[in-house]
């Protein structure tokens, strides 16, 4: 990159609530962008993990939606901006209010929500926004609230360096909080006293700095929660002076937590010297974090799970103070700027919900709403079945895939087929839930958008646009406000940039927010005056962000006083339930989801990075061996997993890392990637009573071995648009797509018409080299122009296929040696060649076979040493656990 011309700004990553800043190195004419982690920022201090440091990769326009589109063509934005405007008001005039909808998302910015949240509450005048966040963070809210009396989170990251146990509950932190987990790791090493718990079914990535793994039954947290508060209590090691001055409700959660160790050990199958080991440790270290995520949210107990956890704390007054605390670990970069703004349909704004109609009346008079809407909407799973049954008939969804991401996902993609109005915005040109929009409104992306987001520990950061627009897209908050001004509320939706709808969330925060009318916990009002110059440079900051705390506040509670009308923490008495679909004998599995190191979500973003698909390039689900045994699976075969709501097929992979009955299927595929690689069809639309959370983590399923007549896979430098096979996958490399197929019918019986006619007039244009053995049953192809590599083709009956490793490196080379092509069709390197194998370091590139013989021939011992001699695991750290299996 040219260094003159370059600029260099700052702004925070776009992807987990961890909230990195970044520095940015800009060339605004060549859209070169170069990322490194801010040494200044305080949540990493100069780290990225491996998606942050591959953002300058997802930038490319080519998949981009640069236009408005309605009904399938190209539009202006007035037309758009009319048409939307015009449909809802349409379905309002026709079916009142609660007839329309908007689904939003944690990566909408602060400011964008805002608008939203004020569009749909306080002027169409129904509460029927929703978002993911439903999925995410609202069994935590839900605990906060019924604890605390508000959505707070007490702690912050300081606090990594001050604790001297950590609980992870239900967190692969190493894999989701990259740049935490490293601190954690870090904080670990400099003090050998410090001890790790982790508290998951399978052992993941996260148990790599465990000195206790506890691989719990299922949703059986609350249990192992209840027990420990009767140990705390049986062991006299809570602290009665702290329960009597700052909580209520002790006697009864008490009483409902009497368990024993042994019967926690046999509820949650674990063993019971585990079970006292850990409560031990508990009992004994004053400075405790419980740290907790999707393992505890995503469950049909979840909000039952956070407050067994938070007793836990209020009964040994560990809270509020260094080092220790109950810690939600918020998922999506701007989680916490969604329930400040109220996005959930249950809140109403700044931290203030339908439940109190003193908060009703004081955000109807802040905003001037003539109609607030006076009851929560549906949250987003029973917003789908409304959209389904015909009750909710114009949907609005931004920043988020429900298609993918929601249970029982077909259903989703039904109700949508019927609605009669569904408008997405969306930075994506093509997504599962796009394919279903009646209009497409193109969304500016992070790199583009300007705004704030709020990290795990309450920490307001700047979004910087670093680039132009891709084409015609807009800020979320500018399409929100167009619409609104042209259903007629001009007068309310004046905002002309980001600083002016940022000024007034903060105004709303501190309004009537005093002693007479109730304090409220989240209160920015020392931003509310905030001018454009200075929300430009606004650094890095804690709320509340008030009068009293004008810097911000790193820890609440300290002084044993919380939000409730008490002033009180409550405990609440916890009665562990079962998931609500347990195994059967139809379907005896207990299918668990969840997240990869390096892809986000629905890869929408993620899977335009090449380095990123390289660490777990398909779909799988992982296996213990006994089950594997049981149906028949063998590792790296495909298989076919059904529940009562879907099927998919995936890859197997063999581990002991899963427990027996068990199986776990990351997230992250859709249709775009994967023909049958879509998991959310799969999961039972179960939910928390409390907070609506669908229960992501425990659907019953069954899984038989798929044996397809043939399995292949085609390199390409150019993209393919694949039809025919049954199974595909599509991986985007450097230079090259690779697609993964299989199938139980061969195209046309014929591989090379069947190649001709798909690769157009590339099929033709250059000659081949063929190997087909009909009585193998296999049939290879390989195509190179001018020396240059362009397709490679392999299909086999008996799943005789090559590594992809070595073939697809022969891409990023401009011209082949004789030697490669004459090995082309044997898929082998020619001799003496090195294999780099699978990719385990993405930062730097380093594969496994290039480690293990380094280890081996080196003789190297630790990682530190692999990383002085390869560099792998020096940059983002996230592959050390995999680097020290190698060790092994
Ligand atoms: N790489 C990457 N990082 C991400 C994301 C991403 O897409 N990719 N997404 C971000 C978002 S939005 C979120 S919400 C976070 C999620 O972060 P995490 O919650 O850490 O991630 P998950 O993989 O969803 O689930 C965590 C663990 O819960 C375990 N689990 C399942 N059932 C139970 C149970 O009953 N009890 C307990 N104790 N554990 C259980 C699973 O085995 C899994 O290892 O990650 C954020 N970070
Ligand atoms: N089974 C199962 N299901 C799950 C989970 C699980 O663990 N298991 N996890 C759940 C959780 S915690 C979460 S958070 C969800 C995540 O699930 P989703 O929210 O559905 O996934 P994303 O891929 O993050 O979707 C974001 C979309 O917004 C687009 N986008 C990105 N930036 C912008 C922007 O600035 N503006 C607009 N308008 N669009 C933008 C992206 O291109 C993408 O299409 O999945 C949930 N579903
Ligand atoms: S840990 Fe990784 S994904 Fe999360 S904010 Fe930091 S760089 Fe981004
Ligand atoms: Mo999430």
């Amino acid at each position: 990159m040219d260094a003159l011309a370059t600029e260099t700004i700052k702004t925070t990553c776009p992807y987990c609530g961890v909230g990195c800043g970044i520095e940015a190195q800009v060339n605004a004419q060549t859209r070169q962008v170069r990322i490194q982690g801010d040494p200044e920022h305080p949540a990493n201090f100069g780290r990225l993990c491996s998606k942050g440091s591959a953002l300058a990769d997802t930038l490319e326009l080519k998949d981009r939606l640069l236009q408005p589109r309605i009904q399938g063509r190209d539009s202006s934005w007035d037309e758009a901006l009319g048409f939307v405007a015009g449909g809802f008001l349409g379905m309002i005039a026709k079916y009142g209010p609660e007839s329309v909808a908007i689904y939003g998302s944690g990566q909408l910015l602060t400011e964008d929500y805002y608008v939203a949240n004020k569009l749909m509450k306080g002027f169409i005048g129904s509460a029927n926004i929703d978002t993911n966040s439903r999925l995410c963070m609202s069994s935590s809210v839900a605990g906060h609230k019924r604890a605390f009396g508000a959505d707070t989170v007490p702690g912050c990251y300081d606090d990594y360096e001050q604790a001297e146990l950590f609980v992870l509950v239900g967190s692969n932190a190493a894999w989701c909080h990259p740049v935490s987990f490293q601190r954690i790791r870090a904080a670990r090493e400099a003090n050998p006293a410090v001890k790790v718990v982790v508290i998951d079914p399978r052992r993941t990535a996260t148990c790599d700095i465990a000195d206790l793994h506890l691989p719990l039954a299922s949703g059986s947290d609350a249990l192992l929660f209840n027990g420990l508060l009767h140990y705390l209590h049986e062991q006299d090691a809570i602290s009665h002076r702290y329960i009597d001055a700052h909580t209520e409700g002790f006697a009864a959660a008490l009483r409902a937590a009497a368990a024993g160790i042994d019967q926690v050990a046999a509820g949650c199958r674990l063993d019971p010297d585990d079970v006292r080991r850990f409560y031990s440790w508990f009992a004994g270290h004053e400075k405790v974090m419980s740290l907790y995520s999707q393992g505890v949210n995503q469950s049909s107990s979840g909000t039952d799970k956070v407050n067994a956890i938070i007793n836990c704390h209020l009964a040994t007054g560990r809270i509020g103070r260094p080092g220790m605390g109950p810690f939600s670990l918020t998922g999506q970069p701007n989680a916490m700027g969604g329930r400040e703004v109220g996005g959930l349909s249950h809140q109403l704004a700044a931290h203030m919900d339908f439940s109190s109609a003193a908060d009703i009346e004081r955000v109807a008079r802040f905003w001037g709403s003539p109609n607030i809407a006076r009851k929560p909407g549906y949250s987003a799973v029973e917003l789908f079945d409304a959209i389904d049954e015909g009750k909710v008939k114009a949907v609005w969804i931004m920043a988020t895939n429900p298609v993918v991401s929601l249970p029982d996902a077909d259903k989703v993609k039904r109700a949508l087929q019927r609605c009669p109005l569904v408008v997405v915005s969306d930075c994506m040109a093509r997504t599962d839930t796009a394919a279903f929009a009646h209009v497409l409104l193109p969304a500016q992306g992070w790199s583009e958008k300007d705004g704030t987001v709020t990290n795990s520990e309450r920490r307001i950061s700047r979004q910087r646009a670093l680039l132009d627009p891709a084409g015609e897209a807009r800020p979320d908050w500018w399409i929100i406000t167009q619409v609104a001004r042209r259903m007629g509320f001009g007068q309310a939706f004046p905002y002309q940039s980001a600083v002016e709808i940022f000024r007034e969330h903060a105004a709303l925060s501190g309004y009537e927010n005093d002693c007479e009318h109730g304090r409220r916990d989240f209160d920015i009002s020392a931003l509310a005056d905030l001018q454009p110059a200075a929300y430009e440079q606004l650094q890095p900051i804690q709320w509340p962000v008030n009068q009293a705390h004008a810097q911000g506040r790193a820890r609440l509670f300290g002084d044993g006083r919380f939000f409730t009308d008490s002033g009180k923490a409550r405990f609440i008495a916890v009665t562990p339930r079962a998931p609500v679909n347990p195994p059967d004998q139809d379907y005896p599995l207990i299918l668990n989801t969840g997240r990869l190191r390096d892809q986000w979500h629905t890869m929408t973003r993620t899977a335009i990075a090449a380095r990123l698909n390289q660490h777990r390039p398909e779909p799988f689900v992982e296996v213990h061996p006994d089950d594997a045994r049981r149906y028949g699976l063998e590792n790296k075969s495909l298989a076919r997993l059904e529940s009562r709501w879907g099927a998919m097929i995936a890859r197997v992979q063999v581990s002991d890392g899963q427990q027996s009955g068990s199986v776990f299927v990351p997230m992250h595929w859709t249709g775009q990637y994967a023909s049958q690689g879509r998991m959310g069809v799969l999961i039972n639309p179960a939910l928390d009573p409390v907070s609506k959370q669908p229960e992501s983590k425990h659907t019953p399923v069954r899984i038989r071995a798929w044996q397809p007549r043939w399995q292949g896979f085609m390199l390409s430098r150019a993209e393919q648009a694949i039809d025919g096979p049954e199974y595909w996958v599509k991986i985007k490399g450097k230079q090259f797509y690779r697609y993964e197929l299989a199938g139980d019918t061969t195209p046309g019986e014929d591989w090379p018409a069947w190649l001709r006619q798909h690769l157009g007039d590339a099929g033709t244009a250059a000659k081949w080299q063929e190997f087909q053995d009909t009585g193998a049953g296999s049939y290879r192809m390989a195509q190179a122009v001018d020396n240059r590599l362009e397709t490679v083709f392999f299909v086999s009956t008996d799943n005789g296929l090559p590594e992809r490793s070595w073939l697809t490196g022969l891409f990023n080379k401009p011209q082949l040696a004789p030697e490669e092509i004459t090995a082309l069709l044997t898929g082998m390197p020619p001799l003496g060649t090195p294999d780099t194998g699978a990719v385990v370091c993405s930062c730097f590139n380093v594969g496994e076979k290039t480690l293990r013989s380094a280890i081996r021939e080196k003789g190297l011992k630790t990682h530190q040493e692999v990383g002085r001699c390869l560099k792998a695991g020096t940059n983002c750290g996230s592959c050390i656990p995999e680097i020290k299996a190698l060790l092994l």
